[in-house]
């Protein structure tokens, strides 16, 4: 018998600063029951999916943006929504900033089973942007301030497959998919809130769209995974961020992709046997990989230019 989970990517629209918990609970609320008209088994929700993405702005002290932070999961405000997603019978993926009993702040996601229940929780490895106010750019990108990183990937059993989650900037690493790869991750589940405008270098501001899909679909072909990349969309306290969500077969061909910047649920029915077609053929690990002539993956961070080429 074939191993089908059908996944809604719901994408949300902008939440704005005013926005309550509450409201956008009820909105995540709305497409969990659109995923459970349209037959879904997990709904997956985006990164940051319960807040606006505020490390655009840059506080002094920073306990002033704890009330971004969830101290529990559910919370009073978050419950709701376990409710509804076991009253259903339908599984949910959620990305939240995440403060601990320890104080240690997190950009975490966390898998919710059919019965409303926490099966696994992953917390962001890679943080982009930078650690200081940048007072020049239009909006600050201040994860490496505000969030400590977390320590890895790993994969669960659940849904009748091997799942693994990641959080936006991880998915432009193929560090990342292939760790999950390699623990023979079925399922990669990425949400993201990817802002047009790379202050940087603006001129890869046109191609953000492209580089989203490139790394979703690369990272899904190469490690043989069916890959779900959820947006927060649209324009969000004036900043324009992408949606595009899309769900990615192993094939690396895109099977359900959102049209809108807004609340949109798209859905695919994702066969996770078709992963082998790839796992057992071209990207058999263990008959063609190299590790031997890999260990500059692991040993170095930066570029170490040979001697050899700098003598030269
Ligand atoms: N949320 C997140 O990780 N966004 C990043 C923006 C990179 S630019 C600082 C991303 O990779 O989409």
């Amino acid at each position: 018998m074939s191993r089908v989970i059908t996944v809604g990517a719901a994408q949300t629209g902008p939440i704005q600063n005013t926005d309550s918990r509450t409201d956008v609970v009820e909105r995540l609320i709305e497409l969990l029951r659109q995923g459970n008209a349209a037959g879904c088994d997990l709904v997956v929700f985006p990164e940051l999916a319960l807040t606006t993405f505020f490390p655009r702005w840059y506080v002094e002290n920073k306990e002033e943006f704890d009330h971004y932070f969830e101290t529990e999961m559910p919370g009073p405000e978050t419950q709701p929504l376990f409710e509804e997603a076991s009253r259903l019978g339908v599984g949910f993926h959620l990305g939240y900033a995440e403060l601990t009993s320890e104080g240690k702040h997190f950009n975490t996601s966390i898998l919710v089973d059919k019965e409303g229940q926490i099966v696994a929780k992953y917390r962001k490895v890679h943080l982009p942007g930078h650690e200081e106010h940048e007072p020049w750019r239009d909006f600050q990108h201040l994860e490496r301030y505000y969030f400590d990183p977390g320590s890895g990937f790993e994969v669960h059993s659940a849904f009748g497959g091997i799942l693994g989650m990641a959080i936006c900037n991880d998915r432009r690493w193929p560090e990342t998919y292939r760790v999950l790869g390699l623990q023979g991750c079925e399922m990669a589940l990425i949400g993201y809130n990817t802002p047009i405008h790379y202050a940087p270098d603006p001129n890869q501001d046109r191609l953000q769209g492209f580089h989203n899909h490139l790394v979703l679909q690369s990272g899904a072909y190469q490690n043989g995974m069916w890959v779900v990349g959820v947006a927060k969309a649209g324009k969000e306290e004036g900043c324009d961020l992408l949606g595009e969500s899309a769900i990615i077969a192993p094939s690396g061909e895109i099977k359900a992709l959102c049209s809108t910047v807004e609340d949109e649920l798209v859905v695919a029915e994702c066969n996770l046997d078709l992963c082998s077609d790839y796992k057992e053929t071209l990207f058999n690990f263990s008959r063609y990989r190299r590790p031997e002539t890999y260990t500059r993956i692991t040993s170095q961070t930066g570029v170490e230019i040979p001697d050899k080429i700098k003598e030269s």
